[in-house]
């Protein structure tokens, strides 16, 4: 019987040359390709040893390292669930996840063991361990200890590979549950439509808890058994300094504005680049068109999201079109369609739906959720409001869903009013996007005090730290008499968009 688990694919395509680097230098420490399987492997023994099995979720929360790279394929090799985590969550926060999703291991940064004790402990979590290096109870101590494990789990290709959770309208995050066959899917079609290479080198700055640097990145990069520049966070400086060595790069449009207003940022920086790459939220034309001026590249622009990974993609060889998200990717099928699910004519504006053997397998525990967001005849409906030309490339030209995009991070305003109608003074309040312009949006919220003592913008920020991570709290708060509504009493939001858009001017 073949087997469908990823890291067979990814074992199968890992380089000859035993000196061939994967990942390379992110703390001074890089990873071989000769040693991925060893290192791993012990990582696969101490899961094992805690009784993971095929199927048990391994939720990690944990700065990304090359440790961190490791664990994720050992939890394919065990045939695990893997649940990564924004390193900005709270406990709080990390709480729900737990319980949400009831890991038999919880895998954290080590010196926060003990503040998210208490939280495991509540959503009866068996095993809380680190990647820390630090004595007890850490993941890495036990590297030394174990023969590593060779083996892989035997999956079916529909069987979970990782859940990644993402906001929902209600508030409530989902988990967007993805199958080996999702993953690897995705990975072999953006393998060939952006024409990798294996002596490509990868310029790797985006965090490894989202699909954009852990799946679209690093899969791309372990399907081509290429080299890895593994930065630990984005920083324009060491972007810069080490784009010379590298031919692709992938980054949210805040990569690139922060990369345009250096002038160190030049087009001799990208004399080895094959290719720029922006997604996770809409590239303005005024930066694409500047990047070119810049560098002479023209930055390919894909879409995608949590439940189905890549979606389309601007062509490799064809027109990138700036504003533009392109072609429906090999495999995809993609519609614009009205409120009942019917395909809108060309040229018209609806809602993207898609099916394909990228979109995912539902939301975790959640059938009625996730019932809600598929048609009848199985598309997906993204919640993406876009146009689609006569040759089929689409433009995405607004949100079905109340989202705010902030630098590449989802924020679901309902989460964010919810906390700020339970805090005391209150009586409600509306949270918006804004431009920003090194966000993209900036998020906002307007409040309405409930007329009992005095409320300061101050104040509402203060209470919020600790309920929500960093990049959701709102960058300003707006204290106001009444918010603007319809006759049928629904917030105006565009109206509050357009009072407060220049916040960030
Ligand atoms: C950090 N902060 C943010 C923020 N990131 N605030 C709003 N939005 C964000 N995205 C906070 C910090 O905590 C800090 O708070 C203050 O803002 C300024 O921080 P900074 O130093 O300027 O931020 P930095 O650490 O440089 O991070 C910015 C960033 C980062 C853009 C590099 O957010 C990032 O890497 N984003 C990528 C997100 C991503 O990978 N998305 C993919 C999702 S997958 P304070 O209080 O300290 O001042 C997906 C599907 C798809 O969407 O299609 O790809
Ligand atoms: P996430 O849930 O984090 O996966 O975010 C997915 C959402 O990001 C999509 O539904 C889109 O709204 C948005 N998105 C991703 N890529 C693009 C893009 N290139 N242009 C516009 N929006 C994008």
């Amino acid at each position: 019987m073949s087997n469908a688990n990823l890291y067979t694919l990814f074992r199968e395509r890992f380089p000859a040359d035993p000196e061939a680097l994967f990942l390379d230098d992110v703390g001074g420490r890089s990873l071989r390709y000769a040693d991925v399987d060893r290192h791993s492997g012990r990582l696969l023994r101490v899961l094992q040893q805690c009784g993971v099995g095929k199927g048990d979720r391994v939720v990690v929360q944990v700065d990304k390292s090359v440790d961190a790279v490791s664990l994720y394929l050992a939890c394919l090799r065990a045939g695990a669930i893997y649940i990564p985590l924004n390193t900005a969550y709270t406990p709080a926060e990390v709480g729900y996840f737990l319980s949400d999703s009831t890991p038999r291991v919880f895998v954290c940064r080590s010196g926060t063991e003990v503040a998210l004790a208490g939280v495991a402990r509540t959503a009866g979590v068996a095993e809380v361990l680190t990647l820390g290096g630090d004595g007890s109870g850490s993941l890495i101590d036990a590297l030394r200890e174990p023969a590593p494990g060779d083996d892989v789990a035997v999956v079916e290709a529909d069987e979970l590979a990782a859940i990644l959770y993402t906001s929902g309208t209600t508030g409530r995050s989902k988990g967007a549950m993805l199958s080996h066959a999702n993953l690897a899917s995705n990975a072999q079609v953006l393998f060939e439509y952006w024409h990798w290479r294996t002596d490509d080198v990868l310029l790797h700055a985006l965090p490894i808890f989202h699909v954009h640097g852990l799946f679209v990145a690093l899969h791309c990069a372990l399907l081509g058994g290429s080299r890895v520049i593994f930065l630990p966070r984005f920083d324009a400086a060491t972007v810069i300094d080490r784009l010379p060595q590298a031919s692709v790069m992938m980054g949210v449009p805040t990569f690139y504005t922060r990369l345009l207003d250096r002038d160190d940022f030049t087009a001799d920086v990208c004399r080895n680049m094959r290719l720029f790459i922006s997604g996770s939220a809409p590239l303005l034309a005024e930066t694409h068109r500047a990047f070119e001026q810049r560098t002479g590249h023209r930055i390919l622009e894909r879409y995608g999201m949590t439940e189905a990974g890549m979606i389309t993609s601007n062509p490799y060889d064809g027109e990138r079109i700036a504003g533009t998200v392109g072609y429906a990717l090999p495999g995809v099928d993609a519609r614009v369609a009205d409120e009942r699910g019917h395909e809108v004519p060309r040229g018209e504006t609806g809602v993207l739906e898609i099916t394909g053997p990228n979109v995912f397998r539902g939301y975790w525990q959640m059938p009625d959720k996730t019932a809600e967001e598929f048609r009848g005849d199985g598309y997906f409906v993204t919640g993406d409001i876009a146009v689609m030309a006569d040759d089929g490339r689409v433009t995405i030209v607004g949100r079905a869903k109340d989202l705010i995009i902030s630098g590449g991070f989802n924020v679901y305003p309902k989460e964010i009013e919810s906390q700020i109608d339970e805090l005391p003074g209150v009586r409600e309040s509306a949270v918006i996007g804004v431009p920003h312009a090194d966000f993209g949006e900036g998020v906002t919220a307007v409040v309405v005090p409930d007329g009992v003592g005095v409320l300061t913008e101050e104040a509402v920020i203060e209470a919020l730290k600790d309920r929500l991570a960093r990049f959701k709290q709102p960058k300003r708060v707006f204290i106001v008499d009444e918010l603007p509504r319809n006759t049928m009493g629904k917030v105006q939001k565009n109206v509050l968009r357009d009072t407060y858009r220049d916040t960030f001017a």
